[in-house]
């Protein structure tokens, strides 16, 4: 990946701040371990200007997520939409990645994060296609992981957390390694879970499965909003366990996420998905995705917020 493009300014504990100017100590007790709840979200150009697509669900999300690390955000969910808004508006991109960040900061060391107090971040840059502009279009080559997905009772995988990406970074580093896009883990029973930063879906006989939250995935917007619409285009879904060979002899493997969008999977071990390249109903899906998010269709279920 190329090295980041940098934005204006960064919204830092309530105030807008210039890009390079939003530090913090490095005995801040994230940097230690790992303790931040965080969101991925899109901002796509359309007709009536830049909209931010799912805002309101991705800031319930953080919310959920340091609920269960017990984590008290200082701002309301008004104060964080709206910080949010304010950060895209000041940084005047016409499309972009947004990125809300709370982490427990500096105060003391110890596992105890209690004392230390709780920063907030809205950051915005401009991020191209996940897995690289044609994998959207041809698909990506992937691997099954070596590594499994968070175990339950361990890490929890239906919170989004900075410590989390510390098993994704094995996942990723030792599919790139091998010449692979992306690695898809296995759960700790051995059914398929997610991927590095993304949820997976399968075609079967017209049909549609994917991963349940008990297979240590989060369960991503981007899935929420794949499953609804395809619903509407009138394909079956189920959410269960998938054994690993049910993707090797699947019709069609996508994934799924705010950043990865919607992704076809062309190999998976160097087996061929299908025939290898992008399947009618992944296309079809992609179709209806990217027809609400870059506002070419109706938004008939309410998910963009326009800036
Ligand atoms: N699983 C994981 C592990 C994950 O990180 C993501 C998002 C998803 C599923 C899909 O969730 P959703 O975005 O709500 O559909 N990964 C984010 C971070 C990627 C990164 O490299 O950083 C993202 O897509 O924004």
């Amino acid at each position: 990946m190329p090295p980041m493009p940098k934005a204006d300014k960064i919204w830092f504990n309530g105030e807008l701040v210039d890009w390079d100017d939003a530090q913090i100590h490095v005995l801040s007790h994230v940097v230690h371990y790992g303790s931040s709840v965080f969101e991925g979200m899109r901002v796509y150009e359309t007709s009536k200007g830049p909209a931010c697509f799912r805002l309101a669900d991705h800031v319930n999300r953080i919310f959920d997520s340091a609920k269960i690390y017990r984590m008290a955000l200082p701002y309301s969910k008004a104060e964080l939409t709206e910080a949010i808004l304010e950060t895209i508006r000041a940084n005047k991109l016409k499309s972009c990645y947004v990125r809300p960040i709370a982490f427990r900061g500096y105060g003391s060391l110890g596992v105890d994060p209690t004392p230390c107090p709780v920063d907030v971040v809205v950051a915005v840059w401009e991020w191209g296609a996940y897995l690289g502009d044609d994998a959207l279009e041809k698909g990506a080559d992937v691997r099954i992981a070596s590594w499994n997905r968070l175990a339950p009772n361990t890490m929890p995988s239906l919170a989004k957390v900075g410590a989390n990406y510390m098993n994704s970074q094995l996942i990723k580093m030792e599919a790139m390694a091998d010449g692979y896009a992306e690695g898809i883990a296995l759960d700790s029973q051995g059914y398929v879970s997610e991927a590095s930063g993304e949820n997976i879906f399968m075609v079967k006989n017209g049909s549609i499965y994917t991963p349940s939250s008990g297979s240590s995935i989060l369960p991503g917007i981007t899935r929420h909003s794949v499953i609804t619409l395809a619903r509407e285009l009138g394909y079956a879904v189920t959410q269960r366990p998938i054994p690993r060979e049910s993707l090797y002899i699947a019709d069609e493997v996508f994934f799924t996420g705010s950043a990865a969008e919607v992704t076809p999977i062309a190999s998976i071990d160097h087996i061929p998905v299908g025939d290898g390249k992008r399947g009618p109903m992944t296309e079809a899906l992609q179709s209806a995705y990217f027809g609400i998010t870059y506002g070419r269709e109706e938004d008939r279920f309410g998910w963009l917020t326009y800036v």
